[in-house]
């Protein structure tokens, strides 16, 4: 049976477009890079020699170009995995369902999500500056719970062992550990590139162990999670996105990829306010791998 996504679950404008990103099914390309900050998506774009669109709606800006032929679209999801839920799920409705009918298509169309971000460093050898690709991402958001497929796509093992190791508390959430595509990590992630987990935190302070006037749940945490070892992998890096992103792909039929350039070092307690042009470099080798 082929399910009719009612007006109020896939709420499409006047115009066409899908109702966050304002975009329309042509719009989008099968190559998506997705950066947290709407100027970045400008930055991504001065790259491309041709741009066939340019669409913003709140925080979500979106550019569809080429370059070097590859038809491309930068689009900015602004803070957060309840963001990544939306650009995911309007994306994969521009590309498999039928605006007209409000039905699936037929064949599934894949997307290849990289999404270009900064991040806080936890261990020594990744200083400010480093690029890190993520492998496995530890969701502190729970954004993925909601979804019945979760046990399916996440590493259940990992996740276990991190609790374990963490003394994880049950009242912070259920932590969930999602997969990066592994064709995009070899594709992508060089030599030049560091190989980690990454945690993904539903906040940048309290989640991320970021003490101001308000004391943590578990003043530990980090301590704990810089000293986890599984594989011979540590945990490597903070972000907000990449939980969400990387699961919710693998749940829809996509391909995704987090890399980050570090523009704060948590255990040397360096930080980099003034990265917005060093970002660039990460911005020409993902285009050029991509
Ligand atoms: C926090 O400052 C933001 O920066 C990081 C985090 O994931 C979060 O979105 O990524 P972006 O620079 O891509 O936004
Ligand atoms: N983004 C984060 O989420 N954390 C950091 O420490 C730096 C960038």
């Amino acid at each position: 049976m082929n399910t009719y996504f009612a007006e109020s679950e896939l709420i499409i404008n006047g115009d066409g477009s899908i109702f966050h990103l304002h975009l329309k099914p042509e719009q989008l390309a099968d190559k998506v890079i997705l950066v947290g900050d709407p100027e970045r998506v400008a930055l991504v774009a001065s790259h491309f020699e041709t741009k066939e669109c340019e669409v913003s709606n709140r925080e979500f800006l979106t550019i569809t170009g080429t370059y070097h032929g590859k038809r491309i679209t930068v689009q900015s999801t602004g803070i957060g995995c309840d963001n990544i839920d939306i650009v995911l799920n309007e994306m994969d409705a521009l590309a498999n369902i039928d605006f007209q009918t409000r039905t699936s298509k037929p064949q599934l169309r894949s997307l290849e999500f990289v999404r270009i971000g900064t991040c806080g460093g936890l261990q020594p050898d990744v200083p400010t500056g480093t690029y890190v690709a993520t492998v496995k991402s530890i969701g502190f958001d729970g954004l993925l719970n909601f979804y019945a497929g979760r046990d399916k796509v996440c590493d259940l093992s990992l996740e276990q062992s991190f609790k374990d190791h963490v003394k994880w508390q049950d009242k912070m959430g259920n932590p969930y550990v999602s997969v990066s595509d592994t064709g995009l990590l070899d594709r992508i992630a060089d030599k030049d590139m560091v190989r980690g987990y990454t945690i993904a935190c539903g906040g940048f302070f309290g989640p991320q162990g970021r003490q101001l006037r308000v004391p943590l749940a578990d003043p530990k945490l980090n301590e704990k999670i810089e000293s986890f070892d599984y594989d011979g992998f540590h945990i490597t890096n903070f972000e907000m996105e990449s939980s969400a992103l990387a699961g919710l792909s693998s749940l829809m039929g996509h391909k995704a990829l987090t890399v980050c350039m570090v523009i704060a070092n948590r255990v040397a307690k360096k930080a980099e306010s003034n990265y917005k042009n060093d970002i660039d470099g990460l911005i020409t080798t993902v285009l050029d791998r991509i």
